[in-house]
């Protein structure tokens, strides 16, 4: 036992024992340390595997002949030397401002591999772990060096990571960050609102930029979810001053081609890619957050944005129309920089274009990406047995849906609002939803929808059917209506202001009375005391925490505690295969899993009891060939 180990050691034994008994022979403690983290391991795997997770319950199971997930190896297989400069090194070598005229220099097509944040985001509501993400990155850099950048982090990865998949985002970012060492690491961040729903204070958006950055990321999308350049400027600056790429992005909504949607003209957006342009901005990103920006629409916008302004365009949609190829295409003959794309396998719906087909599409053309349509299929064929283990975060949700003309929800959103609706009782309503979804936007004044105006617009939406109130009723004077507290939040400015101010009369009907405000958000909330959230921080967490964990506390204070406390009791479950993070193991099964570089468990779980008077369960496993018996109580 340690406690053996402890008095056995010669220094112990003998009268040389001193108080720095621990520094001086950390081998001992780094053990027992690894003991634990087994022992937690144990814990979580017998308890996952009597009572199943929370999250998959009652949710379809994957095949069970499903493939096991096999990242492809292309140094060693195919020949291909791993690339020694990538687009990492060039940012090294030109900083960002050189980086920018680089990419406007280039002939060829840069691309954006999405997979990692976007494409799960959207498909599989944000569920994809760390396991089978850091496992693709070695790959995809490898694979495809060639690639402007690997978005992976930020938008809701942050917080589901902590959330519902008990890991750490940090440790996700290290690990990516080490496997990928020549690619960019891309982020979104969302202005003042950071990686939350809320503005933050001005220090603690600049806190967590710098830890980002010096966590190894090197491109960050910037937006503000009613495109308040205002609200952008905090996190611009710090990005900058960090020596790191600010691209700010202009969110796309309604119709530069319909002159009934006039508020969101062609002269709107070139308007406010200049504002990003003065803001210190230095590439620009047409984020299409819903996919709405149509082929026809996009050769203007493109034309337009790339002779106005100076930066290198970088286009972001999505495909939940069915027609993102064809406006990616257009955009690239218009003359766009940069596109984004997902790995074919989680292409598609309310994710990004397909990859592979793109580049196909492009191949011997003058814009040919010089991407490796091969090493994208091997990548996706990976991304095919990743996605069938998560099959519980499916949605139903399997063609195109001209719909999202009608109601413009992010691809992020629409599933989720879709499951949302079926929770409330609403899913044979979802046609009323999506109406109301978007008369709640016209309510509003008709504004950019994305994370969090979107969640707002969603909550008045889900509000309005379930109560069975029109549009005209919520204007009516004779109806007393409870607003949901983000509508409230938002009218009364706490998200900042939309172009041309919030429309008086709902504002009126919701503040009752209260006075908005106009002012930037974070102008007006006091700067954190770290120091002070520190010490409450590590209080809670009962363990002195790094500068990048204190960054999660600032944004998710309950989030983060309660993650730190389940890892406690559970360990390091992102070293979990995902089968077995999501259900566990049967008697006979066996996995390896790798706790850090060299240190590896052998798991087998042998066989468990019945369930006792007391409830509880013993499960039988062998660690490293040794007997372990596990006791968790049945929840059933
Ligand atoms: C957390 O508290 O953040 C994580 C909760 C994890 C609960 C685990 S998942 C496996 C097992 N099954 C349950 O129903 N609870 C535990
Ligand atoms: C996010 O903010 O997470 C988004 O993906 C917005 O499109
Ligand atoms: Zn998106």
């Amino acid at each position: 036992s340690f406690l053996e180990a402890v008095l056995d050691h010669p220094r112990f034994r003998g009268d040389a024992y001193t108080t720095r008994f621990i520094d001086e022979t950390p081998e001992l403690f780094a053990r027992q340390e690894r003991r634990d983290r087994a022992s937690k391991l144990l814990t979580y795997i017998a308890d996952v595997s009597v009572n199943g997770h929370p999250e998959t319950r009652g949710r379809p199971r994957p095949p069970a002949e499903a493939r096991r997930p096999e990242p492809p190896r292309f140094a060693t297989e195919a020949g291909r030397a791993p690339a020694r400069e990538g687009t990492r090194q060039i940012l090294d070598r030109l900083g960002p401002q050189g980086f920018a005229a680089w990419m406007r220099a280039e002939t060829r097509v840069l691309v954006t591999d999405t997979t990692m944040r976007d494409a799960h985001q959207s498909l599989l509501a944000t569920r994809v772990r760390t396991f089978d993400i850091a496992a693709a990155a070695g790959a995809t850099a490898t694979g495809l060096p060639e690639l402007l950048s690997l978005e992976c982090w930020g938008g809701a990865t942050f917080d589901v990571a902590m959330r519902f998949l008990t890991e750490d985002p940090w440790e996700r970012l290290a690990l990516i960050r080490e496997a990928a060492p020549t690619l960019l690491t891309q982020m979104l961040l969302r202005g003042a609102n950071g990686v939350g729903y809320t503005n933050y204070p001005d220090n603690v958006v600049r806190h967590f930029v710098r830890q980002a950055a010096r966590g190894g990321m090197d491109l960050f999308r910037i937006f503000d979810c009613l495109n308040w350049v205002e609200n952008m400027r905090v996190a611009i600056d710090a990005v900058a001053s960090e020596g790191k790429i600010a691209e700010g992005a202009l969110c796309y909504t309604g119709d530069i081609l319909d002159p009934s949607r006039s508020k969101y003209s062609l002269a709107y957006y070139v308007g406010l890619a200049r504002e990003l342009e003065q803001a210190g901005c230095h590439v620009l990103a047409i984020k299409d957050m819903a996919g709405l920006l149509k082929p026809a629409a996009a050769r203007v916008l493109v034309n337009a944005l790339k002779e106005e302004v100076g930066l290198p365009l970088h286009l972001h949609t999505h495909d939940t129309s069915g027609i993102a190829g064809a406006t990616v295409l257009a955009a690239v003959e218009a003359g766009v920089d940069a596109v984004d794309a997902a790995i074919d396998a989680m292409s598609g719906t309310t994710s990004q274009a397909c990859l592979g087909s793109l580049v196909e599409a492009l191949r011997h053309t003058e814009r040919d990406s010089g991407l490796d349509p091969a090493a994208i299929r091997r990548l996706s064929l990976y991304w095919e047995a990743v996605r069938r283990q998560y099959a519980a975060f499916e949605s139903d949700q399997r063609s195109g849906a001209s719909e999202v003309y009608l109601h413009e929800m992010p691809g992020g959103q629409f599933t989720n609002l879709k499951e949302q609706a079926r929770s409330l009782g609403l899913d044979r309503k979802w046609d009323q939803v999506a109406q109301a979804y978007r008369a709640a936007n016209d309510l509003f004044g008709d504004i950019v929808k994305v994370t969090p105006s979107s969640k707002v617009v969603g909550d008045m939406a889900l509000m309005m059917v379930s109560q069975g109130i029109s549009a005209e009723e919520v204007l009516s004077p004779g109806t007393e209506i409870a607003f949901p507290a983000s509508v409230v939040e938002m009218m009364r400015g706490d998200l900042g202001q939309p172009p041309g101010g919030w429309p008086a009369e709902i504002q009126r009907r919701v503040l009752k009375g209260e006075t908005p405000s106009t002012a930037r958000p974070g102008a007006l909330l006091p700067e954190a005391d770290l120091a002070a959230a520190r010490l409450q921080a590590e209080a809670a967490c009962g363990r002195a925490l790094t500068e990048a964990e204190l960054a999660s506390y600032l944004m998710y204070p309950k989030v983060f505690t309660e993650f730190c406390l389940a890892a406690r009791r559970y360990g390091p479950v992102a070293v979990l295969p995902t089968p077995v993070f999501l259900y566990g193991m049967e008697p006979g099964d066996e996995i390896v899993v790798t706790l850090e570089r060299g240190k590896v468990l052998v798991v087998r779980l042998v066989a468990r009891s019945e369930t006792d008077e007391e409830g509880q369960v013993r499960v039988f496993f062998e660690l490293n060939g040794q007997p372990r018996i596990v006791t968790v109580p049945n929840r059933a």
